[in-house]
C-alpha cells in the first residue's frame, strides 16, 4: 500500500528557491540568481563526468601543473574548462579567479561580479572514487563596471562575499550555499536533474566530537597544534580525514567536528589558499552558526594580498575552534 509520505512531492528545486528569495537583493533583478542556476548546471555537468569517469579517458594526471605546482589532472581540467564556460555564459561576470589558472580570466569589464572558485576541491581522490568538491565565492567589484578590473576588485576580504558555495560529489550530489541569510543545502535528484532543498537553514553543532587534519604531518607541527591534536586524542575524539576539505567540512557540518589545515614547518601559511577555499568555506561556517579562523585572526577578516596566497584554516563547530584558538594565542 502506498504510504502518504511516499507520494509527497520532493520539495522546492534550487531554481524555484532562489526565485523566491530574489527580493534578498534589491536592485539585483534576477542576474545574481542567474550566476547561482549557472553554477548549479556547471555543478550537474560534472557530477556526470565523476560519475562515470571510470568509463571514459579521464582518469589520472594530465600531465601539466598549475600555479601551484601541483600536478593537475584530468578532471581539474575539465571541471575548470566547464565551469569558466558556464560562468562565461551567465553574462553577470568581469573577472573569475580559479585555483587551476595562473592569472586573473577577464570576461566582460561592463559587469559587476567576480567569481573565486576551486573547480574540483580534493583531486588527490578523484582517482580512487571518494568524494570532491566545487567551492565558490562570489563578490561585488568595488570598481566602476567599464573599467578595467584591478587588484583592489580581486584581492577584497572575505566580509565582502555576496554569496559562497560548494556542491559535494559524495554518495549523494549536493549544493549548499549561503548569500548571508543563513545556509541551505540542496540534494540532486539524479533522474530528474533538478536540486532539492533537502536541508534547509542548516545550523552546526555547537560542539563535536571529530577532528579531522592530516596527521601525517605531526611532526612538522608547531608545539601549539601538536598539544591540540593530543588533547584530542585524549578525549578519544574521532579521527576523521578524507584528504577532501569539502568532504570534511560538510560532515563537521552536519554532524559537529573541527578541520583544520595548520602551518607547518617549510610553509607557514599552510596548504590551503584564502580566496577560493578559505573564504567560501568560511563565509559558509559562520553563516550556519560556527566559526573559521587562522588559529589567530578572522579568515574572513583577512586581507588579502595575493590571489593565489596560502592561509592556515581552523573550522567548525565554535566551541572547537575556540578551544584551539585559546591554545595558539598562547603562542
Ligand atoms: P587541492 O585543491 O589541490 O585538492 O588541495 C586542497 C586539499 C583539501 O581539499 C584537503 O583537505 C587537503 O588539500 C589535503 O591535503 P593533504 O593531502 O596534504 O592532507
Ligand atoms: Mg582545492
Amino acid at each position: 500500500m502506498l504510504r502518504k509520505k511516499d507520494i509527497e512531492p520532493m520539495g522546492i528545486t534550487l531554481d524555484r528557491f532562489i526565485k523566491s528569495r530574489q527580493d534578498e537583493f534589491p536592485g539585483v533583478s534576477g542576474e545574481f540568481s542567474q550566476m547561482l542556476r549557472d553554477i548549479a548546471f556547471a555543478g550537474k555537468v560534472i557530477n556526470r563526468e565523476l560519475n562515470r569517469f571510470g568509463l571514459l579517458d579521464i582518469q589520472g594526471g594530465h600531465g601539466t601543473t598549475n600555479v601551484q605546482g601541483e600536478d593537475q589532472q584530468k578532471l581539474d581540467v575539465i571541471a575548470n574548462y566547464r565551469f569558466i564556460q558556464a560562468l562565461s555564459n551567465t553574462g553577470e561576470i568581469c573577472a573569475i579567479v580559479s585555483e587551476e589558472e595562473e592569472e586573473v580570466i577577464e570576461l566582460d569589464r561592463n559587469k559587476k561580479y567576480i567569481v573565486a572558485m576551486d573547480p574540483l576541491d580534493g583531486s588527490s581522490n578523484i582517482d580512487v572514487t571518494v568524494s570532491v568538491g566545487t567551492i565558490f565565492s562570489i563578490y561585488r567589484r568595488i570598481t566602476q563596471p567599464g573599467t578595467a578590473v584591478t587588484a583592489q576588485d580581486i584581492l577584497q576580504k572575505g566580509v565582502y562575499q555576496v554569496a559562497a558555495g560548494y556542491i559535494i560529489y559524495g554518495s549523494s550530489t549536493m549544493l549548499v550555499y549561503t548569500t548571508g541569510a543563513g545556509v541551505n543545502g540542496f540534494t540532486l535528484e539524479p533522474s530528474l536533474g533538478d536540486f532539492f532543498l533537502s536541508h534547509p537553514k542548516m545550523v552546526i553543532p555547537p560542539d563535536g566530537g571529530t577532528y579531522s587534519v592530516n596527521e601525517g604531518l605531526f611532526s612538522k607541527y608547531n608545539s601549539e597544534v601538536k598539544t591540540y591534536i593530543k588533547s584530542c586524542k585524549e578525549r578519544e575524539l574521532k579521527a576523521r580525514y578524507t584528504g577532501s576539505l569539502v568532504t570534511d567540512f560538510h560532515r563537521n557540518l552536519l554532524k559537529g567536528g573541527i578541520y583544520f589545515y595548520p602551518q607547518y614547518e617549510g610553509e607557514v601559511r599552510g596548504k590551503l589558499r584564502l580566496l577560493y577555499e578559505c573564504n567560501p568555506m568560511s563565509f559558509i561556517c559562520e553563516q550556519a552558526g560556527g566559526r573559521a579562523t587562522d588559529g589567530l585572526r578572522r579568515i574572513l577578516e583577512i586581507e588579502p594580498s595575493d590571489m593565489h596566497q596560502r592561509s592556515p584554516l581552523y573550522i567548525g563547530s565554535p566551541q572547537m575552534v575556540d578551544e584551539v584558538s585559546v591554545i595558539m594565542a598562547k603562542n
